[in-house]
């Protein structure tokens, strides 16, 4: 069998031999063209091969498949590290042309995880990271003090409305998974840190931030700015989502000032709310007649059924189905007989027509929004799989990627319901449950934003150093506390992590994406609802089976990553900044009525 790094150094060895010009003299620019395209090879074949060795293992956790994904994982960041390197003394040569300048660029900064060249180091942080991603994968928490799987407990924490049993599955969760990781992760930050900084960062934070076509600073920045736009709208829903939390439970249970509890909003993390929208629906207008899961139930659907239905939304505007090896080879529902990382995701394995996705699919409203999330995702890699670089075959940037199938998703009106026979006629609501509607859209787009916000920002404090580990615990509390105002069910222990029971700490997955997407789905959505010539309440607009809108999507998604993201942006909505002004005139009639609504409450906490 071949050595693990034999592949990462063969690229170096071969941009030495063809570079053949000794070690002192500077390269020319024909021998950077040379290197780039050799470099870039290289990465297109290990993408690949990691990819592969990847999806067995989310799809089967095992020692063995553990080991496996752990070396693998070792070779793709050295590769990475290595050739950010190189691509820095590239970049110093002369005449170079635009495109490879963007290609160095991208090199130098595309790395979530940078390790340091330190011999052994590699193989450390993908072992620690490997065995966290595992702890999470095959985490459990209890319910009755019956072991309860991630999948059943997310599932279980949106539908329990006993507020002592939903206390006990998060405090169970929080403390089973997020606990034992405390260490590797800690351990991790160190080594990744030292990896940016060979590479020329302050820390890890600052490389993760400068992927974004901009200065670092400008990008945290640009963060704080959409923030700042979004926060009163979030204040608002906070402010009458406690009162009716009060009214539910009890002051004894949730008081009527201060944060919320956290165990209390339908969610694990409480980043989505929408589960909860029986107990905050107003009386009338709040009673929409129809909810999605039980339509999916009452009309037989399952797993696949749904995901049929995504990908007809998809080729309704006009792009091609899915191939047919989606179908043999996704992972749509949870196997009985073995541990997976049932997180769901979206993949192109060969870099080409080999789409997938892992999901352990629920027959429920939000899994079919989660479907269309993830078939976003392929739809996107399928769009730009034809780019000459394997550099540019990524979202314009990752927010984009994660913005994707959410546009689509805001389409699932009722209209669209019954245009694909789900929803009678007859049940569609009419204009006075307009609240109703958009209530039920804020519980789950609006909660979110500082949920998407803080992960990263308590990661780039991680980062930088000023929090310690000492302080993971209490910080990430904090920064609860802070931007989303809510607190957990009972105080939490010195050595706490709860941070880890979040998918996407021990994946070592950057979450500011996700931030960027919910506000960018709506300048996208309106965007498509222009093009289709919608008039009307925006949030009633579906562009399904609009092919002029599905050409202009094609336009956009076929970029990738060829060009800065606001190229893409104004391809598709004809503005350059990324912004929550969207989102807030989507929802600028609930936030009237908001307002009305908490008068006289003391908002905030
Ligand atoms: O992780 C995801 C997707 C996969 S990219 C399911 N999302 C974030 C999360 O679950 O925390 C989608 C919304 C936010
Ligand atoms: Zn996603």
């Amino acid at each position: 069998m071949k050595s693990p790094v034999s592949l990462a150094v063969s690229v170096f060895a071969l941009a030495a031999a063809s570079l053949a010009v000794p070690a002192c003299a500077a390269p020319s620019g024909a021998d950077a063209e040379v290197w780039i395209k050799a470099a870039d090879q290289a990465y297109f074949d290990e993408t690949v091969r990691a990819s592969r060795i990847q999806w067995v293992y989310s799809t089967n956790i095992t020692d063995d498949t553990e080991a496996l994904v752990a070396a693998s994982n070792a070779e793709f960041n050295t590769l990475m590290v290595k050739t950010a390197a190189e691509a820095a003394r590239m970049a110093k040569v002369p005449g170079l042309t635009a495109e490879d300048q963007r290609k160095l660029i991208m090199m130098r900064t595309q790395i979530s995880s940078p390790v340091p060249t330190t011999p052994g180091a590699a193989d450390e942080y993908g072992t620690r990271q490997a065995r966290i991603e595992g702890l999470y994968g095959k985490g459990h928490g209890t319910l009755n003090g019956a072991p309860i799987n991630g999948s059943d407990i997310e599932e279980a924490m949106g539908s329990n409305r006993n507020p002592d049993q939903l206390k006990e599955m998060w405090l169970s969760w929080h403390d089973a998974v997020g606990k034992p990781m405390k260490t590797d992760y800690a351990r991790l930050v160190e080594l990744s840190n030292a990896g940016a900084q060979e590479l020329g960062f302050a820390d890890t934070g600052a490389l993760w931030r400068s992927n974004y076509d901009m200065e670092p600073d400008a990008f945290a920045a640009l963060t704080e700015k959409i923030w700042t736009e979004v926060k009163p709208l979030y204040v608002q829903l906070h402010c009458y989502t406690r009162r009716k939390l009060g009214e539910k439970y009890g002051e004894a249970v949730q008081a009527k000032t201060g944060p919320i509890r956290a165990d209390l909003l339908g969610n694990m993390w409480a980043q989505e709310w929408g589960s909860i929208y029986d107990v905050v629906a107003p009386k009338g207008a709040g009673d929409l007649g129809f909810d999605v899961t039980d339509l999916l139930t009452a009309k037989g659907y399952d797993p696949v059924k749904m995901v049929r239905a995504g990908e007809g939304f998809y080729t309704s505007l006009g792009l091609a189905p899915l191939p047919e090896t989606f179908w043999t080879r996704s992972q749509i529902t949870k196997p009985r007989d073995r541990e997976v990382v049932c997180h769901a995701s979206a993949w192109n394995v060969d870099n080409k027509n080999d789409l997938r996705i892992k999901m352990c699919t629920k027959v429920n409203g939000d899994d079919f929004i989660t479907i269309h999330h993830e078939l976003g995702h392929n739809y996107y890699q399928r769009a730009y799989n034809a780019q000459p670089s394997r550099y540019y075959m990524e979202g314009a940037n990752d927010g984009f990627h994660e913005a994707i199938g959410d546009t689509m998703a805001l389409s699932i009106t009722p209209e669209y319901l019954v245009q694909i026979g789900l929803l009678d006629r007859a049940k569609v609501p009419s204009a006075d449950k307009d609240t109703g509607l958009l209530l039920r859209q804020a519980m789950d787009k609006v909660a979110f934003l500082p949920f998407g916000l803080l992960i990263d920002r308590w990661r780039w404090q991680v980062f930088s150093g000023k929090i310690k580990p000492e302080a993971y615990g209490t910080s990430w509390t904090e920064m609860r506390r802070q931007y989303q105002g809510i607190v957990p069910p009972a105080e939490r222990p010195a050595d706490a992590f709860d941070a880890g029971a979040k998918y996407h700490i021990p994946a070592v997955v950057p979450y500011t994406r996700y931030f960027l997407a919910r506000v960018l789905q709506f300048q996208f959505y309106e965007a498509a609802c222009r093009e289709a010539g919608w008039k009307g309440p925006l949030h009633r607009c579906s562009f399904y089976g609009n092919k002029a809108v599905g050409a202009k999507l094609n336009a956009m998604l076929s970029m990738g990553a060829s060009k800065p993201w606001p190229d893409a942006l104004e391809a598709f909505t004809g503005s350059r900044e990324i912004s929550g002004k969207a989102m807030i005139r989507y929802f600028a009639p609930l936030q009237t009525w908001l307002e009305k609504q908490n008068k006289g409450q003391a908002c905030g906490w």
